[in-house]
């Protein structure tokens, strides 16, 4: 039985701990802590886990064998390094870090290490289409890819959401998936900007954002963060001679009142459900295993900070800007999930 310290404890460390409660096997939450203590004594009394007053006390806990780590970016780095440290694995929500340079320490300590201990959620490459159209891809089944279409819509974001977090926060599943789907590194990002939807208020709000991949293949996703009617991921990519894409919203149809539909999903707890189901289970079963993670890996979430930099940048200059990676250490040239 694996045993978790869950730091964080708002909204997806919540939905992380029920199912790591209820869901998923070999696993217990045996610690949590939030700044906001209340909560945490609240989450802690139900599960029956130890309340700690900050992250590093969790990590330092002997009944905690790996970490989940749910709070702000901004706090990531610390909570990351300090497992590192004491040589527990940890699952950082995205983004590694808000900064290249603290994914660099991050990617610099954990390659000190010598052996893999942080996972980045990047739970995309766990969603049941997404693989399916990579097997496909892969197959060669539409040719050559060309370009990929994305769009990526939330229904709202709260009002400290500004223009850059449409990258750095929503896109940044974009970046990460492409360079999984792909198999290769983005060279460049431009971003357009659209007419301004009046639901945002101030917000620039959608973004046009286009990638420029290492093989030539160019990326476009639609990124529009307050259009009302649910939660909308879409993908499809063109090849030479066919196109494969996500499937329906929905698995049921409903026909009434002289009207047929697909129900969608209000966020991404309800979308990606089974993912972040199937991205908890490998985790835990890989640890299990060898005690090392194969999920997405501290150098991707080095790789999706530099893009993401790269293309708040594009979205201040207007123009394309290049994406530099620093050479990779050796702990990350095996493949990942
Ligand atoms: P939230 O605001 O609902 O929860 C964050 C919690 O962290 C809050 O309860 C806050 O009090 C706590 N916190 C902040 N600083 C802390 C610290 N230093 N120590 C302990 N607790 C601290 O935010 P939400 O939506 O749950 O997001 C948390 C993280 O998960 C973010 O990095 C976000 O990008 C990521 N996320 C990932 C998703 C995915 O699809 N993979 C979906 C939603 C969020
Ligand atoms: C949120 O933090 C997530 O990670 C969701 O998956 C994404 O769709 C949303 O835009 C982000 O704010």
């Amino acid at each position: 039985m694996l045993r978790i310290g869950v730091i964080g404890t708002g909204m997806i460390g919540q939905d992380h701990i029920r199912r790591m409660t209820h869901v998923l096997a070999g696993v217990r939450v045996t610690a949590v802590t939030d700044v906001n203590a209340s909560v945490a004594e609240a989450v802690g009394a139900r599960i029956g886990a130890t309340v700690h007053a900050t992250g590093e006390e969790v990590i330092a806990d002997s009944s905690v064998d790996a970490v989940v780590v749910c709070s702000w970016g901004p706090t990531h780095e610390q909570y990351v390094l300090a497992a590192i440290a004491a040589g527990k694995p940890v699952f950082c929500e995205k983004p590694l870090a808000t900064t290249a340079e603290a994914c660099v320490r991050i990617v610099e300590a954990e390659a000190a290490h010598g052996r893999r201990l942080v996972q980045v959620g990047y739970m995309r490459r766990y969603d049941s289409a997404y693989r399916e159209l990579k097997k496909i891809l892969d197959a060669g089944d539409i040719g050559a890819p060309l370009m990929m279409h994305c769009a990526h819509r939330n229904a709202s974001v709260p009002s400290h959401y500004e223009k850059e977090m449409a990258i750095t926060d929503t896109a940044v599943h974009e970046i990460d998936m492409v360079r999984w789907m792909f198999g290769t590194e983005i060279k460049a990002a431009r971003v357009l900007v659209p007419r301004k939807n009046r639901n945002g208020g101030e917000l620039q709000d959608p973004l046009f954002l286009i990638l420029e991949m290492a093989n030539e293949v160019l990326v476009d996703v639609e990124i529009s963060v307050n259009i009302r009617y649910g939660y909308d991921i879409r993908g499809e990519i063109v090849g030479e001679h066919g196109t494969a894409s996500l499937g329906s919203l929905s698995p049921v149809r409903v026909r009434t009142s002289l009207r047929a539909a697909d129900p969608v999903p209000a966020d991404w707890r309800e979308r990606f459900l089974a993912a972040y189901d199937v991205e908890f289970q490998e985790w835990i079963d890989s640890l299990a295993r060898t005690g090392a993670p194969v999920g997405p890996s501290a150098w991707d979430g080095y790789a999706a900070a530099v893009v993401s930099d790269a293309a708040v940048a594009a979205l201040h200059s207007g123009s394309a800007e290049n994406v530099e990676l620093a050479e990779q250490p050796k702990l990350y040239s095996e493949v990942t999930a």
